[in-house]
């Protein structure tokens, strides 16, 4: 095979990560990690959890510690399959924290400072700005690079950074010879933003403080149930998505999201029913979406031996390639 039908015949590589800053939500299991499940049979796919980033806001170490290895489990859970896709723990790995290093030497201060994460984040904890929730774009464009990722699946609210790193490495292969991929977004087909229960304008986020706003993906029905039933709607008791109502559109969303139906479908399914029904139907499906992904958390739990060497074995493999990448860095960046 030459050169040009071996990269045409290549599996593209898809790499993304997720935050150990709770237990997942909903959002992050429909937004994410069930597109995750599903690109493992098409692509070569890294996912790891992002322990590095989540130290750039305060947090209890011992919390923290349980929940790197509570998060790497349920990745798991959801169906994340070692043996098809390499699952591993970014601080395991300490080429991250290498590569930010440099890639942070070719950043520029003005790029970083227009980064509206950064800002979102320095007006909500003004207390605590802190240089790594500064350089957070250096580290997330040395997780990329490091494993020359084709695709990176990423919302909104991130492709601002993909573009960052598209930036530092089209920099870096200019000014020391070509060396990275230049990733690209993924946009899954299906996939939903999902928003906060009680605040309907505000994404659902693991950190939320109010209890009723999120779903986690280890409520049991019951919890499920009640949390559906107390969801901000509105007085109209008409199931239909349109523009001003953000508390059904939700929760269409999320009905849609599980089932697959189309909106016009869940429309005609609940016309003339009352926003109880409805809320009961969405609880119900999510409930049982869900399950097997609880059931499947608490086998693994129980199974420390199997948990520890599937987390050892992502280590060693993701190890591997990104030790490859970093030596390559270093040496046309100069280091001896
Ligand atoms: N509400 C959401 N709807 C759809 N997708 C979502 N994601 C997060 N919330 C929603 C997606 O989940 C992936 C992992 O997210 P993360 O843990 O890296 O960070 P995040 O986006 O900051 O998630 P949270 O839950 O809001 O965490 P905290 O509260 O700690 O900030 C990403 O692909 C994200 O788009």
């Amino acid at each position: 095979m030459n050169d040009t039908n071996a990269a045409a015949s290549r599996r593209r590589i898809i790499l993304s990560g997720i935050q150990p800053t709770g237990t997942f939500t909903l959002g992050n299991y429909l937004g994410a990690v069930k597109n995750w499940r599903q690109l493992q049979e098409e692509y070569d796919c890294y996912y790891f959890v992002a322990d590095l980033h989540a130290l750039t806001v305060y947090h209890d170490p011992a919390a923290r510690r349980k929940a790197s290895r509570e998060a790497f489990a349920l990745l798991l859970a959801c169906g994340l399959d070692p043996t098809k896709s390499l699952v591993f723990i970014q601080s395991h790995v300490p080429a991250h924290a290498q590569m930010a290093w440099m890639l942070s030497c070719l950043s520029p201060f003005g790029d970083l400072s227009r980064m509206t994460q950064f800002k979102d984040k320095s007006a909500k904890h003004p207390e605590d700005i802190n240089a790594g929730l500064f350089t957070y774009p250096a580290l997330m464009a040395g997780d990329i690079l490091l494993y020359q990722a084709d695709y990176v699946p990423v919302g909104a609210d991130q492709t601002q950074h993909l573009e960052f790193t598209r930036n530092i490495a089209a920099r870096f292969n200019h000014i020391y010879g070509e060396t990275f991929r230049l990733p690209e977004g993924y946009f899954p087909k299906t996939g939903a933003r999902v928003m906060s229960l009680a605040e309907p304008t505000a994404k659902m986020s693991k950190s939320d403080e109010n209890a009723k706003a999120t779903i986690f993906i280890l409520d049991d029905e019951k919890t499920i149930l009640k949390k559906f039933k107390s969801a901000v709607t509105d007085s109209e008791a008409l199931v239909a998505f349109r523009e001003g109502k953000d508390g059904i559109n939700n929760l269409m969303t999320i009905y849609s999201a599980v089932t697959g139906k189309s909106m016009e479908a869940i429309a005609d399914e609940f016309s003339g029913k009352g926003y109880g029904d409805f809320k009961t139907a969405v609880g119900t499906v999510v409930a049982e979406e869900l399950r097997e992904i609880r059931e499947n958390y608490a086998r693994l739990l129980k199974d420390a031996a199997y948990l520890d060497a599937a987390i050892m074995d992502g280590t060693e493999r993701a190890s591997q390639i990104a030790e490859k990448t970093l030596r390559k860095t270093m040496r046309k960046m100069g280091l001896v």
